[in-house]
């Protein structure tokens, strides 16, 4: 089912089988606000979000996407554990669909959450301009909520004139130190918006971060806040948030929050991943009575994905990911496919970040891993920046940070690695193909952060 990009009523759940036109293309955004004139975006239907796409778990998603930029593109989607074939890595699971072809995308969703979609081909540039949607996937039973208001957040580079910067895409200073950060929050593609609730109810808010490079964090107040599930997967027990919620680009957070407050009266949402709060978005109560005197006593309960199972780390296969390079780095070689190049050489190439001394894509995948095997992959990260790693195909867990044992983390397909960290991670084997695994800060991808594992 199709709906627009910003809805705020809870949608009926599509039959078991979606079929989607989905069109990049150019349009125009009201990202600085009604007042200001519109920005020219490259949008999924020419809108930025794109449309909401919404099935449930189990279903078939069959997309045809139609290319109607002026450069090849594709579509990821991001932390369905998905056919390989259908992933949209362009140069790994497809060619990337060149201008006026279309290409059909045809796969199942076994979980259900809230997931996104996202082009993987010149991704730096394609979602800086706006190409990224919500891909809904609806549980059998969903949690008791009033209303499903989606919250996606993104950071745009706008110049003086209001428009998109486009003289610094690709710049080579971004892509050597923390991405394209922007100056522009939206949400939901617009500039601080009014959300509509009435007092007494209970939401399900889906929060995405869309960013290219920007992590971001968002403080509810006073509002009681339920963390439901992260990157899609339900979390084990209840909790509360205490203080924000922070998000690395392409990570998600399902919160419920019971909304409290006088009729007519504003409720902020800070982003406050800076000195500078930010007001994102707000609640506006309506005049209308409240839906109920009090907020409902019992937190939202969300069955797990029980098709997801937990990796047991005894016999598994390890391996090794080391992070260096980018500004303040000191990388002084590095290799492609085995061959030997200085800094020099490869930032000529624009790459300047490695895996295990490699920058860029390899003909060699980072592991071969036998399906059906545990594996855990250790991540040390020796550079100056955070980076925010993406496994494609699949929910990992942490198992260990800073050389401490961790037991019951959440599941999530995409783990910010702060400067000078150590993260383990583990998943079992059970999807095969060729998975890309990369950092999701997509300056860092383009740059020389990317690898893949081959399962078979
Ligand atoms: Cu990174």
């Amino acid at each position: 089912m199709l709906l627009p990009g910003w809805s705020v009523a809870v949608a009926e759940a599509a039959e078991n089988a979606a079929r989607l036109l989905i069109e990049p293309k150019p349009g125009l955004a009201p990202l600085a606000g009604a007042e200001a004139p519109s920005v020219p975006i490259w949008g999924y239907g020419g809108h930025v979000p794109g449309p909401v796409i919404r099935v449930k778990r189990g279903s078939t998603i069959r997309a045809r996407l139609k290319n109607s930029l002026d450069q090849p593109t594709t579509v990821h989607w991001h932390g369905i554990r998905i056919d390989n074939a259908m992933d949209g890595v362009a140069g790994l699971t497809q060619d990337a669909i060149r201008p006026g072809e279309t290409f059909d995308y045809t796969f199942t969703v076994p979980d259900a959450g809230t997931f996104w979609y996202h082009p993987h081909n010149r991704s730096w540039e394609q979602v800086a301009r706006g190409l990224y949607g919500l891909l809904i996937v609806d549980e059998d039973i969903p949690p008791a909520v009033d209303r499903d208001i989606p919250f996606i957040a993104d950071d745009w580079l706008l110049g003086k004139d209001g428009k998109i910067d486009e003289r610094s895409m690709g710049h080579f200073g971004q892509w050597t130190h923390g991405g394209r950060l922007g100056n522009w929050l939206t949400v939901n593609g617009l500039t601080d918006p009014e959300i509509p609730v009435l007092a007494g109810e209970r939401i399900r808010l889906r929060l995405v971060n869309s960013a290219n490079a920007r992590i971001l964090a968002f403080d509810f107040g006073e509002l009681r806040t339920q963390i439901l599930a992260l990157d899609g997967q339900p979390v084990e027990k209840t909790e509360f948030l205490s203080g924000g919620i922070t998000l690395a680009p392409a990570q998600r957070a399902d919160l419920i929050i019971d909304i409290v407050g006088k009729a007519g009266s504003k409720i902020p949402v800070m982003e406050v991943s800076t000195r500078d709060r930010i007001k994102a978005a707000q609640f506006v109560i309506s005049e209308k009575p409240p839906l109920r005197n009090a907020p409902p006593a019992e937190p939202a309960i969300l069955e797990a994905n029980t098709l997801l199972r937990p990796p047991k780390t005894d016999g598994a296969q390890h391996i090794d990911l080391v992070m260096e390079g980018g500004a303040m780095g000191g990388l002084s070689q590095g290799t492609i496919d085995g061959k030997t190049l200085t800094i020099q050489e490869l930032v000529d190439k624009k790459l300047v970040w490695a895996f295990n001394g490699a920058l860029g894509m390899q003909k060699e995948p980072l592991a071969r891993i036998k399906r059906g095997r545990t594996a855990v992959i250790n991540m040390v990260n020796r550079t100056a920046f955070p980076h925010a790693m993406h496994l494609h195909g699949y929910h990992f867990r942490v198992v260990e940070r800073g050389g401490k044992p961790v037991y019951g983390a959440p599941w999530r397909d995409t783990e910010l690695v702060d400067v000078d960290e150590q993260v383990r991670i583990a998943f079992i084997a059970e999807n095969p193909g060729k998975w890309l695994f990369h950092c999701h800060m997509l300056e860092h991808t383009a740059a020389g952060m990317v690898t893949w594992i081959d399962v078979a």
